[in-house]
């Protein structure tokens, strides 16, 4: 479909930009079906218990990028590293859907945690986001290994003033979230409440979480912020 043509491709930036060495980075995209369409997707396995609930998620589709997958790999065949979960009415365990692979194997990447907490909050917020790209930036990265700009503050402050038109791309301005476990139940907490303010956050010493309406509007968010760090670092070589 579509949307799969549309992750293929960025999925392909994000290796060709060196964002994503191994199986670094994971996206979902919510892909439920208008609520006029009542049809039932086939179920494939138990439901799997999540450990905690997601109410506002009932019943949503969302499809989310494989544990362990590469990006690069990604790009080539997306349909062997991307699969679809259904949440179920409570929004406590989910079925898989759909994978192009074996859907009964098909597990979920190892930030399901952070997604589903973000996914939540788009429609809790009906703020029409549907996409959720976490990656690992080279100079973002970098950039949060500085004392100095360990707050949204200051980090605000150097994003502007190395690259004025990230007021017109990014106007919420980017949020910080102090460094968590990867694939906790915390730094999807801590990343939903940083999302109140700004579209895109930095994860200490991990990499940055992107939101929004469509992928390759997602994906410009962290090209553009990352390309006011490149600069950045440009200039203190100079
Ligand atoms: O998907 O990037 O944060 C691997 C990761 C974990
Ligand atoms: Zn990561």
């Amino acid at each position: 479909s579509e949307i799969i043509y549309a992750t293929q491709e960025v999925a392909g930036w994000l290796w060709e930009k060196g964002w994503a060495e191994k199986n670094a980075g994971n996206i979902s995209i919510n892909v439920s079906p208008s609520a006029t369409d009542k049809s039932s997707p086939k179920k494939y396995g138990n439901p799997r218990k999540l450990v905690c609930r997601f109410p506002a998620l009932a019943g949503q589709s969302l499809l989310v990028t494989a544990a362990g997958s590469r990006m690069r790999d990604l790009s080539r065949d997306p349909a062997q590293y991307l699969g679809i979960i259904r949440l179920s009415s409570r929004g406590d365990a989910y079925q898989v859907t759909w994978s192009g692979r074996d859907p009964f194997l098909f597990q979920p990447t190892s930030e399901l945690p952070s997604h589903l907490a973000i996914q939540e909050f788009f429609i809790i917020r009906r703020n029409g986001n549907k996409v959720v790209l976490h990656t690992h930036p080279d100079e973002l990265v970098a950039l949060t290994h500085l004392p100095v700009y360990k707050s949204t503050r200051d980090l605000n402050r150097l994003m502007r003033a190395i690259h004025p038109e990230i007021s017109y791309h990014i106007p919420r301005g980017v949020g910080w979230v102090p460094f968590l476990k990867p694939g906790s139940q915390a730094l999807g907490k801590a990343t939903v409440s940083t999302l109140l303010h700004h579209d895109i956050v930095l994860w200490e010493r991990h990499g940055c979480l992107a939101t929004g309406p469509d992928i390759a509007g997602t994906f410009d968010l962290v090209d553009v912020l990352n390309k006011a760090a490149k600069i950045f670092f440009l200039r203190c070589r100079a």
